[in-house]
């Protein structure tokens, strides 16, 4: 901000405040910059920036619960019972330091000092960037028995704060609504507040946060408050799962200034879901603290494994991806001055990280399985065996490279390609059953639309393993029409078609068929998710004919506008189909392929939380019947993170 130093004096303003003045219209004017969006994400960031800031007074020690409020307006409001931000004249800037908080860029951190800071992270921005976001907003403070209030506009400061009465608590109160002319979405969403205010309890043990949405109709509210910290996240993450011991595998410890915490647990499945954090803020791509924590892990069990003879001398090593086949773990580092590195920023980068990782997760961990060998052995023999898949798997898709290297493009025999070559313009249709196929065939544009038939339901990928998984036929079919590999061979550019269509029949099998077709995708096609590729079909419900006129309704409502449009009489005819196969080639087209008149869904996810996107496949797909149930009730679409737009 030097550049603002020189800033004339003008009239009532002191230099201070022009250059705060010109600080926050910069936010003002790109506001990407500083929040990432001004989509819902961004939106959503303004609370987590506001929380952040009481979650630092819990970490400091004098906070015990945090209280969110969605408001019937909208509006937020986040209350915590910490010391209440210092009300003391800054003698740099000749302001409250409240005033300082809310109208200085990157205020955070200036005062006080010391400890971990979860604000000021990886979105971390400061309280400011929120006020200058927000149409209004409102602290109140509550310390040394009174209560002091102050007010700004689109950051603007409207009055200095003032002491507005006497309070015997202590605590922040911070109210705000967002601006409407800077966002495009201003309507907060419960579940997403939710799941980022969850994952902020489990990380910080003991600490209460509360959430409420007090919006007409809407009215809910839910608690967070886990003792035992990021072991009940692990228990959380297990839930639907079958675990292979019941202890959670727990390692603390301090090296040098860096404060390391894990919790682990194995379930019966495939899929490794371990998660790390640096002073609260996830790094979905790891860093240093994660390859710390691999190291040591691949360490302590080969040694047991070794010391127990479970490993004869003459076999190699177990990979560190066989240890942590089904792993669900938290790792939780805290550290004064983090780095964030890589394009994202979601990396950390800090060295000491490493090695602190290493030696609190090696020492404990061995100390854990010499006083606890009939786990260590479960584990072990799991891993074995997930070599020997994995050596399987290796082998059959050596077969599967070798084999289309020799022949081209050896496309699937049921597939029924389209004829232009430019990725571009293709679309194709994953199609339930071979009736529906058929239609479909006959009824689809030749040159962009091509059909991928597939006989019943198709393997579900949270239940097997690999060398099984790539062994199923449909699978691998779907793998060699859309062109691009999958894990690490995955490579985008290889696409064939733009737009993966699922097509089920709009009923309870449908909707399965379909979210074992997206479980597949996440797990091993997730870029095609993410960058806008995959879709679902919307067959109609029902058809309605009445004289010589035809009309789809794709739901009750439009079926009941209909009806209402045409005049219910005895000459409607209102047919409910039950599958895709009930329709002919050019009531297929007309209803749900022409491009024209469709309606597509576009599956979307939320980046932002990866450990619950996991959590909903694992309790959808997973084996305990309960949390299924539950979910289910609780979301009316049959996944709610994979966002269907
Ligand atoms: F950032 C914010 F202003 F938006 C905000 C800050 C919002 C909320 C809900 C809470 C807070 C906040 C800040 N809660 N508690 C604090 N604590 C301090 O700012 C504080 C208090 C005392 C001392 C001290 O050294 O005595 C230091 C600090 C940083």
């Amino acid at each position: 901000m030097s550049d603002l130093e020189n800033t004339q004096n003008n009239g009532d303003y002191s230099g201070e405040q022009i250059q705060i003045l010109e600080g926050l219209e910069a936010v003002r004017k790109r506001p990407g910059m500083y929040i990432g969006s001004t989509s819902a994400r961004g939106l959503h960031h303004l609370v987590y920036e506001i929380v952040d800031n009481a979650v630092d007074e819990a970490l400091a020690g004098y906070c015990t619960t945090i209280d969110v409020t969605i408001n019937p307006d909208n509006s937020i409001t986040v209350i915590d019972d910490g010391r209440g931000i210092p009300v003391d004249i800054n003698k740099k800037k000749g302001i409250s330091s409240v005033e300082v908080v809310f109208t200085i860029l990157h205020a955070g951190g200036k005062f006080g000092g010391g400890g971990y800071k979860v604000s000021g992270g990886l979105h971390g921005v400061g309280a400011s960037v929120v006020n200058a976001l927000s149409e209004w907003l409102e602290v109140v403070v509550e310390r040394d028995g009174k209560k002091y209030f102050q007010r700004y506009e689109r950051g603007k400061v409207i009055e200095h704060l003032k002491v507005i009465g006497d309070s015997d608590r202590r605590g922040t109160t911070v109210t705000f609504l967002p601006d409407k002319e800077i966002f495009e979405e201003t309507v907060f969403e419960y579940s997403t507040l939710k799941q980022r205010l969850r994952e902020m309890a489990f990380l910080t043990k003991g600490l209460k946060i509360i959430l409420n949405d007090k919006r007409e109709g809407i009215e809910q509210t839910k608690e967070f408050h886990y003792e035992g910290g990021i072991k009940e996240y692990v228990q959380y993450l297990n839930r639907s799962q079958v675990c292979l011991y019941p202890d959670i595998i727990y390692c603390e410890g301090q090296k040098g200034n860096v404060y390391v915490e894990v919790a682990m647990q194995h379930n019966d499945g495939y899929n490794e879901s371990c998660y790390s954090f640096v002073n609260n803020i996830t790094t979905p791509e790891g860093g240093t603290h994660y390859t710390g924590f691999k190291n040591a892990l691949t360490k302590a069990f080969n040694d047991y494994a070794r010391n127990m003879k479970l490993l004869k001398d003459n076999e190699e090593n177990l990979s560190g991806e066989d240890i942590r086949e089904g792993l669900s773990a938290i790792i939780s580092v805290k550290l004064p001055e983090p780095q964030f590195e890589g394009q994202t920023k979601q990396k950390l980068g800090n060295s000491e990280a490493r090695g602190a990782v290493d030696a609190v997760v090696n020492e404990q961990l061995t100390i854990f399985l010499e006083q606890n060998p009939s786990v260590g052995k479960t584990i072990v023999e799991k891993a074995v065996l997930a070599q020997r898949a994995r050596d399987a798997a290796r082998k059959a898709r050596d077969l599967t490279r070798r084999k289309s290297a020799l022949e081209g493009m050896s496309l699937p025999g049921k597939l029924a390609d389209c004829s232009d070559k430019d990725p571009k313009n293709c679309e194709i249709f994953i199609v339930e059953g071979d009736s529906a196929g058929g239609s479909a065939k006959t009824a689809r544009h030749r040159a962009t639309q091509a059909i991928l038939p597939l006989r019943g339901k198709i393997i579900n990928v949270e239940k097997a393993r690999l060398d099984k998984i790539l062994a199923n036929a449909e699978i691998r079919a779907m793998i060699t029409a859309f062109g691009t590999g999958i894990s690490d061979d995955f490579d985008i550019s290889k696409l064939r078609y733009d737009k993966i269509i699922i097509m089920t029949d709009a009923d309870v099998d449908g909707a399965h068929i379909a979210t074992l077709m997206l479980t597949f995708l996440y797990r091993f096609m997730p870029e095609l998710i993410k960058q806008g590729h995959v879709y679902l079909a919307q067959p109609p419900l029902y058809k309605v004919e009445k004289n010589k006129g035809v009309w789809y309704a794709y739901n009750d409502d439009q079926l009941n506008d209909i009806m209402v449009q045409i005049g219910r009489d005895s000459s409607n005819k209102v047919q409910r189909y039950k599958g895709l196969g009930e329709m002919d080639a050019e009531q297929l087209w007309e209803t749900t392929m022409d491009p024209q008149t469709r309606t597509l869904k576009k599956v979307s996810m939320d980046e932002d939380n990866k450990a619950e996107l996991d959590v909903t496949f694992n309790v959808l797909m997973g084996d305990n019947v309960e949390p299924r149930r539950e979910f289910i009730e609780l979301n009316a679409k049959y996944a709610k993170n994979i966002d269907i737009a």
